[in-house]
């Protein structure tokens, strides 16, 4: 038996007396590529760019996919469908050598019949996937990678003769749990059944409904036509919401003439009424301030083929963290996120990946008809969980009008094609999912209220970077006023809003744009506390829940976008455990701010961050413990250091612990250290894959500089290295610099990149880069008496060099040829 054979999968032949509709997952499969022809075993999920995706070179491999697998059929009187929860992004499916059908769009799933292409006995299945880029499925530009690969579970289905009709990759089945005035329900679930004896009068459905405590409180039958309609009315139900997201099970089975089961659906509902207007989002009736996160798939080593158990534990930490709130941003996801929204509370916000920019030239139609397509789809197979609240269409559909700024007559074009996709869009949606509210997320600029597509959905939210990619955090409450004054019956929700931050990056007096922890830690507070005082904003959605893939980032991390709460493997950062403290005020909680372990100062001042929201008491080493109490779940608080280790403990009103660190403290030279780093061009501090620690210039005393020094730094991807934010900034100009020390024998590495004019991301729009390339570089440096070659520097490249050097007193470092310069990261220097 081949290798091939071996997981052909003995399916249903094992269990031919089944009575209803069964269905197998499809895990095994080989996969080979344009790239690559060397099949090899794959397992579903996967995906072609987990690792290039990542990698040094710029961009990741798009083309096309092969994957095959083979199945055994022993009735071919049955009908089979392959069911693909996700497949990144045109697939074709073959089935012995002939095409079963096509799937355009990477976000959805959809169902193929195969039946007509199956024989009794061994049948092969190829699937080709292409993640080329397509002018005509969208998403056509967007901040994350758009990796490549059947990245969600594949199943194959077996129907008996009869069963539940499927429509846009979903049984066409819908739920409606209504609430009257009185909270008094109403169940009407429509569907369709397909017969293929064309008898409708042969079958019935039958509604199993069960209560919160899966007690069964009908088995109601009613005849089909071929749809059907139930209707059910349910004495004061239990309702779903956050705090108790109470679910009714509903099991339908269609039944023959026999009472024979032939197909069942399974699902459950949940009782909630949902309104959003300018004093707030009410759920059931009670105002509720929506607080929650965006989520992007993607897993640290898994790029997007990540298994559904895992994305499970994303939703447990996003609800853990006090959330009751998810915007699924940019693009439908597994079915089992929205199930597990269900069951633990959570309101989803969902959206089709229409981002960025609309086409205007002649792909403009296909690419609409596949945008409707896909919200179809999204709707019907979403439509029945009571998570699912928010319905959107757009994000930032204008920012790359705005970025790229065509000529006007191409401008007006886009501005016209967009409102119309935009008309066609919202109009489905409120036809399909007549009970929900319509929504679009908006970049900060006035062409959304210019063109009037804010004034189409229902409600508008919008992604505001104050404090990021323009202005102040604090602006943010002057741009929610004007534009609720400007249009003081439109509800908003900030459903973006965020800053790239690093644990490895860490700095007391935190700015923009430099990745530290700590501005993190300012800029979610400062937005809260603005948002929390705006009844007319409905809530927020910080962005992102978690790190995420996006190749053509550099940031602290190449090609991942680091404004997640959590990091890309889901370790908590400490604004986590923040908005945990905030969000749950009735459980007390209160831990430190957890950085680097070593203070390396020449002050033993020392500014602590304590996150809470109760009263705590705080104990330095032997000290008298001090009260302190939080403003906003947090606590700054300065203590002076010992030399070498400190013990800080916390302890809450009980005097019970409820944290404790220890923090050495070190002044930064090498009478106390037996390696020191100094950084330039930065005000951070960085901890390496070492562990060493790396100083800024301007913390320490033992290093001076001459010469008519500049500043530059990037946030580009530097090759070569895992230490990225030594090498994205460094000090030009430098003719001399002169460190003391103490007699001894020292290895001395310079750290040196290049850092031209960086390429601008479309999201820093007001940013405008210098170009600045570096002339007259020193080819020859001399380290005291040592003279070391350099090579030439490769930009945004990393270079090192090493030298042993015997000190007397001072380590001076300058050209050999007085007429040139030095750009340099860094100096590590070691004691030997
Ligand atoms: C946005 C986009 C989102 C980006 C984010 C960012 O406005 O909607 O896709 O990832 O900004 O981090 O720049």
């Amino acid at each position: 038996m081949n290798r091939l054979l071996s997981f052909l999968v003995a399916l249903f032949s094992a269990c031919p007396s089944f009575i209803f509709s069964q269905q197998v997952e499809l895990k095994k499969w080989t996969f080979n590529s344009e790239l690559d022809s060397q099949r090899q075993i794959v397992e579903i999920p996967h995906t072609w760019n987990k690792l290039d995706a990542f990698d040094d070179e710029a961009g990741y491999w798009r083309g096309k996919g092969f994957y095959n697998t083979k199945i055994a059929i022993s009735d071919t009187k049955k009908t089979y469908f392959l069911h693909f929860n996700g497949v990144n992004q045109y697939t074709k499916v073959w089935v012995n050598d002939m095409l079963a059908g096509e799937h355009k769009g990477g976000y959805t799933a959809f169902d193929i019949n195969i039946t007509k292409c199956l024989k009794r006995g061994e049948n092969t299945i190829a699937v080709e996937v292409d993640n080329t880029h397509n002018e005509t499925i969208p998403p056509l530009d967007a901040d994350f990678t758009f990796y490549g690969g059947i990245y969600r579970n594949v199943y194959l289905c077996q129907e008996n003769s009869a069963y539940f009709e499927k429509k846009y990759g979903a049984d066409a089945i819908k739920i409606e749990p209504f609430l009257d005035e009185n909270w008094q329900g109403k169940l009407e679930i429509n569907g369709s059944v397909f017969c293929a004896d064309k008898k409708q009068e042969n079958y019935k459905v039958q509604l199993i409904l069960r209560d919160t405590n899966n007690k069964i409180i009908t088995t109601l039958k009613k005849t089909i036509d071929p749809n059907f309609n139930i209707i059910f009315n349910l004495k004061a139900p239990l309702l779903w919401s956050p705090q108790s997201p109470n679910l009714y099970s509903i099991e339908l089975n269609l039944l023959d003439r026999n009472g024979k089961i032939l197909d069942v659906y399974k699902h459950k509902a949940g009782f909630r009424k949902f309104e959003a207007n300018t004093s707030g989002f009410y759920l059931n009736g009670k105002l509720l301030k929506l607080m929650g996160v965006n989520r992007h798939q993607d897993f640290e080593g898994d790029g997007n083929a990540v298994p559904i158990q895992k994305q499970i534990e994303d939703l447990i930490l996003i609800k853990n963290m006090g959330s009751n709130f998810l915007r699924l941003a940019h693009y439908p996801q597994d079915e089992a996120i929205y199930k597990a929204a269900d069951s633990l509370g959570l309101i989803i916000w969902s959206e089709i990946p229409v981002i960025n920019k609309v086409p205007i030239d002649s792909s403009y139609l296909e690419y609409k008809e596949n945008a409707v397509q896909m919200q179809k789809e999204h709707i019907y197979q979403n439509y029945n969980h009571p998570s699912l609240v928010f319905i959107g269409y757009m994000n930032e559909i204008f920012i790359r009008l705005i970025f790229d700024k065509p000529e006007v007559n191409a401008q007006k074009e886009i501005v016209k094609k967009t409102m119309e996709l935009a008309q066609t869009l919202e109009i489905l949606t409120r036809k399909e999912a007549p009970n929900h509210i319509t929504v679009m997320a908006l970049h900060g600029n006035q062409i959304y209220n210019d063109s009037g597509i804010a004034n189409i959905p229902m409600v508008i939210g919008w992604n505001l970077y104050y404090g990021w990619y323009e202005g102040q955090s604090q602006d943010l409450g002057r741009f929610l006023d004007e534009e609720n004054l400007k249009f003081p019956n439109r509800p908003l929700i900030i459903s973006e809003y965020g800053v790239g931050a690093d644990q490895r990056l860490h700095n007391s007096n935190p700015k923009k744009f430099d990745f530290s922890e700590e501005y993190q830690f300012d800029y979610h507070p400062a937005y809260y506390e603005q948002v929390k005082k705006r009844p007319f904003v409905l809530g927020m959605t910080a962005w992102n829940f978690a790190d995420f893939g996006s190749e053509f980032r550099g940031d602290a991390i190449p090609h991942v976008n680091q404004k997640g709460l959590v990091n890309f493997n889901r370790s908590p950062k400490n604004i986590y455990y923040w908005y945990k403290a905030i969000l749950k005020p009735e459980e007390k909680q209160s831990r430190f701010f957890k950085e680097l372990e070593t203070h390396l100062s020449e002050s033993p001042q020392k500014e602590i961050i304590i996150i809470s929201n109760e009263k705590v008491f705080f104990k330095l080493n032997s000290n008298e413990s001090v009260k302190l109490e939080p403003n906003n779940g947090l606590i700054k608080h300065s203590i002076t250091l010992e030399e070498d280790s400190n013990i800080l403990l916390l302890l809450n009103e009980l005097n019970q612990l409820q944290d404790s660190i220890c923090i050495k403290y070190a002044k930064p030279n090498l009478e106390k250290c037996d390696s020191l780093a100094i950084s330039f061009g930065t005000e951070n501090y960085f901890i390496d894959d070492t562990n060493q620690i790396w100083i800024p210039y301007h913390q320490q005393s033992i290093l001076k500089i001459a010469g008519n020094v500049k500043n530059v730094s990037s946030s580009a991807n530097i090759k070569n290295t895992l230490n990225d934010p030594i090498y994205q900034s460094s000090v030009q100009n430098v003719k001399k610099i002169k460190i003391e020390l103490p007699k001894e024998i020292y290895t001395i590495t310079l750290l040196f990149s290049e850092l031209q004019a960086n390429k601008t991301l479309v999201y820093e729009l007001n940013k405008n880069m210098e170009d600045s390339p570096i002339k007259n570089l020193a080819q020859k440096i001399k380290i005291n008496d040592t003279v070391i070659s350099v090579e030439k520097l490769k930009p945004f490249a990393k270079t090192e060099i090493k030298a042993t050097i015997d000190v007397q007193d001072y380590l001076i470092i300058e050209p050999t040829d007085e007429s040139q310069k030095i750009s340099i990261c860094g100096i590590k220097i070691k004691r030997n």
